[in-house]
């Protein structure tokens, strides 16, 4: 008997699919169809999938053709599998030509003809509207956001403004459809969502704005400096039933999303304390070091406070801050975090490194994130006994921004899904936010 496997997403089934279906099996006997797991499909880069596995694993268990359906989880599988099933044929689309003739080792490979003009991104598209998006503010994130939305179906980068034209015009060039707006106003009435990337002294106008001309809105952190722009805020976006989104991008990453879930699962037991260092030296450090926001509290304070917020949940009872600065810039800050029945430390630095890792530490053991925490790769779980420790490897793509603007995106197309950072958490940093805007924490001359 002759066995034939092959692999795919296989979203929103099409004739693409089955005709390909059809010809693999026809190589053989019998056919194995590896479906990609949601996890698997969001490490090689693929994030605009619209079906859950289970979906997509009924759309290919439907059509009659597989004999057997199998699930791909990680990169390396393919191997794995030709061995465990004793697989004669690997087959996929002529998409792919060349990219797994290694596997030519193991079986024969064979490509077959993709069929033309259909593919999972034109169902897509034609399923829901292209949203129109906007860039407020060119400097810092701009850039790297727009190259990351590239690589995003359902959006289009349309319109950006700056108050500074000779900037403005420099960022547009080489930028195909980015119109140069003439004013923020402009801006809003083009777009059907805005990335919000100025100085967090005016997101909170801004944001006011966008929303009242219908925009969508995603902003750098920190989006608020008070709870009572925090509350206006919200409430005009729920008044106008759109989304306003604080786009941090660590909570993103595959890696993060999987420490956050073992921790919840008590898989170190309970957490009593957790200490995140962040830092970053930038090489323009006189520029950076004219503008308050740009210190080590207000510019890796969201960050930091994320692995925090997101596992105590509830209110910090008392927070002590010492803070290096020299003319209202902060170099670097040691907090000192106290909750009900837990403590955490934060050290951040701008203009002063320190090694950049996250320790969450709990009854039965800690878990571990190397520096740099905040774009994690790699974690490990440790307990007492250290010959058993677990680790986790992960990837992303890109510099792992295009899971972030993926999220906005998912949400705003979907008014049902629940966001992964919720509003009680953006206050709860926002209240510690305000804390430090007010000014309350010791000051030491940098
Ligand atoms: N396909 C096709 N014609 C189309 C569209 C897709 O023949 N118009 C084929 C692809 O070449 C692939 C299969 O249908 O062999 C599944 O396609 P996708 O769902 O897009 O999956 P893909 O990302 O190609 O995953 O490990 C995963 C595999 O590498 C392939």
């Amino acid at each position: 008997m002759k066995k034939v496997i092959t692999y795919g997403t296989y979203d929103l089934l099409h004739h693409g699919h089955i005709a390909l279906l059809k010809r693999a099996k026809a190589l053989g006997d019998y056919l194995i169809v590896g479906v990609t797991a949601d996890g698997f499909d969001k490490e090689r880069g693929k994030l605009n999938v619209s079906q859950s596995l289970a979906e997509r694993i009924e759309n290919v268990r439907q059509t009659g053709i597989a004999d057997q359906i199998i699930v791909e989880e990680y990169e390396g599988q393919k191997i794995s599998d030709i061995q465990k099933y004793g697989v004669d044929i690997f087959t996929v689309g002529s998409d792919w030509v060349g990219q797994f003739d290694y596997l030519s080792e193991y079986c024969q490979v064979v490509y077959l003809p993709r069929t033309r003009g259909i593919s999972s991104t034109v169902l897509r598209a034609s399923a829901k509207p292209c949203i129109k998006m906007g860039i407020l503010g060119v400097e810092g994130m701009a850039e790297r956001f727009y190259n990351a939305s590239k690589v995003i179906s359902g959006m289009e980068m349309a319109a950006v403004f700056d108050e500074d034209p000779q900037k403005l015009m420099k960022f547009c060039r080489g930028k195909g459809k980015m119109a140069p707006m003439e004013s923020e106003t402009q801006l809003f009435t083009e777009c059907d969502a805005v990335f919000i990337n100025s100085s967090p002294a005016l997101h909170h106008q801004q944001i006011l704005a966008a929303l009242d001309a219908g925009c969508h809105v995603i902003c750098n952190p920190p989006m608020f400096l008070s709870i009572k722009a925090a509350g206006e805020c919200y409430a005009k976006a729920d008044e106008k039933e759109l989304v306003l989104f604080e786009g941090i991008k660590t909570l993103y990453f595959p890696a993060f999303e999987h420490l956050l879930l073992l921790v919840k699962s008590g898989r170190i037991g309970t957490v009593k304390d957790i200490d995140v260092s962040c830092s970053q030296v930038p090489e323009d450090m006189d520029v950076v070091s004219k503008d308050k926001y740009k210190g080590s509290f207000y510019d890796w304070g969201p960050t930091a406070l994320l692995p925090i917020i997101k596992t105590y949940e509830t209110e910090c009872v008392d927070c002590q801050l010492i803070n290096f600065e020299t003319d209202d810039f902060s170099y670097f800050t040691r907090g000192l975090l106290r909750y009900p029945n837990a403590t955490a430390a934060v050290r951040l630095g701008k203009g002063m490194k320190v090694e950049g890792e996250l320790i969450i530490t709990g009854t039965k053991g800690y878990l571990y994130v190397p520096a740099p925490w905040w774009k994690p790769e790699y974690f490990e779980i440790r307990s007492e006994d250290l010959r058993n420790v677990k680790k986790y490897f992960y990837s992303y793509e890109g510099d792992g921004l295009r899971y972030m603007i993926y999220s906005f995106l998912h949400i705003v197309n979907d008014s049902e899904r629940v966001p992964l950072h919720t509003r009680a958490e953006v206050l709860r940093t926002t209240r510690l936010l305000e804390k430090f805007n007010e000014g309350q924490y010791t000051t030491l001359e940098m």
